[in-house]
């Protein structure tokens, strides 16, 4: 009888301990199915709805460098940048994978960040929000475009966070704040676009354009800001959405397009005033799908009205501010 009960005592721990190897196995294979993405993980310092806790990789400093960290051989150049005159030597291309990158980022939102700070740690940068690196000619300029009203508190965390990635990732770029004037309702896509046709205006060079919301930063300085062969979606692994898509066809957050591939799709809707449906209807442009379709050719860059108020070059970026009207009498979404 004891026998038979040692027995089946032995074949009950044989069973929990195969059940807790199993359960062991199944968490290392989630923990490396999230960590393999950590390149596109990002961070929204605000939420649309409720304020959420940030992620563990993003509050913890295991293996994480301080976002103006410099490599140990990155070799970056901190002199203030210029365009090569005349007689200067032409520089060799930029190398594709920069080397000066550090990889996983220490992101917190705790201690205020005064603009003088940001300054200070961004000495190549020059009024407007211009870098060039001084070492290398990149293959594109890039113009990163932030719609942008009474969000100061968050802008100055994108800079202090965004400036020394895309320095580090040798890129020639301009950081524009698209400020919305009046207090009627938001137009993110709108912005947008009023952004693209700016920043053309200043320098006709730019040939990519990132377009970024204000509270959202990468988390690991490898995700690189540069435009490729289709429109990209940078944002694909965010906290607040436990570093998943929320879902398929998410085109929120940051995304990148060429000067064809925006042109191509009659840039972005004008007609989503107040929150959301705006990042569905530029994915919807790329495959033509839905309502969409009809309203593509009459809707985007060729029809968009505003007024540019002012255009203020402060040491980090250029502000533009623009009057882009108001929201038919129809009630308003959002
Ligand atoms: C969808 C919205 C998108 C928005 C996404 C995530 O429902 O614009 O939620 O929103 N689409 C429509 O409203 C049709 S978020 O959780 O970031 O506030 O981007």
């Amino acid at each position: 009888m004891s026998r038979l009960l040692g027995g089946t005592l032995e074949r009950v721990c044989k069973a929990v301990l195969l059940l807790c190897l199993l359960h062991f196995l199944v968490a290392v294979i989630l923990y490396f199915d999230v960590y393999a993405q950590h390149l596109a993980f990002f961070s929204r310092f605000s939420a649309r709805g409720p304020s959420r806790a940030l992620h563990p990789a993003a509050s913890s400093s295991t293996n994480c460098s301080r976002p103006n960290a410099t490599a140990p051989s990155s070799g970056l150049p901190e002199a203030p940048s210029a365009r090569p005159g005349p007689t200067a030597p032409v520089l060799p291309p930029c190398p594709d994978s920069p080397p000066g990158l550090v990889g996983r980022l220490l992101i917190e939102f705790t201690s205020p960040m005064p603009l003088e700070r940001v300054q200070r740690e961004n000495p190549g940068v020059l009024l407007g929000g211009r870098y060039t690196p001084p070492d290398c000619t990149p293959a594109q300029t890039v113009a990163v475009i932030i719609p942008f009203r009474h969000r100061e508190h968050h802008l100055r965390y994108w800079l202090h966070y965004l400036h020394p990635i895309l320095r580090r990732q040798r890129l020639r770029y301009g950081i524009y704040v698209i400020n919305q004037h009046g207090e009627d309702t938001f137009n993110r896509a709108k912005l947008l676009n009023v952004g693209f046709l700016e920043a053309l205006k200043e320098d006709s060079t730019y040939n990519c354009f990132i377009f970024s919301d204000v509270d959202l930063v990468p988390m690991d300085d490898r995700n690189l800001y540069r435009c490729g062969d289709q429109p990209r979606h940078f944002a694909i692994a965010m906290d607040k959405f436990g570093f998943r898509l929320p879902y398929a066809g998410y085109f929120g957050g940051v995304s990148g397009l060429n000067k064809s591939q925006f042109l191509r799709i009659n840039g972005f809707p004008n007609e989503y005033w107040g929150w959301g449906g705006e990042d569905d209807d530029i994915f919807n442009r790329f495959t033509k799908i839905q309502n969409t379709k009809l309203t593509m050719k009459r809707d985007g860059i060729g029809s968009v009205r505003y007024q540019v108020l002012e255009v203020s070059r402060q040491p980090l970026f250029t502000n533009i501010t623009v009057d882009i009207g108001r929201p038919p009498s129809w009630p308003p979404r959002g």
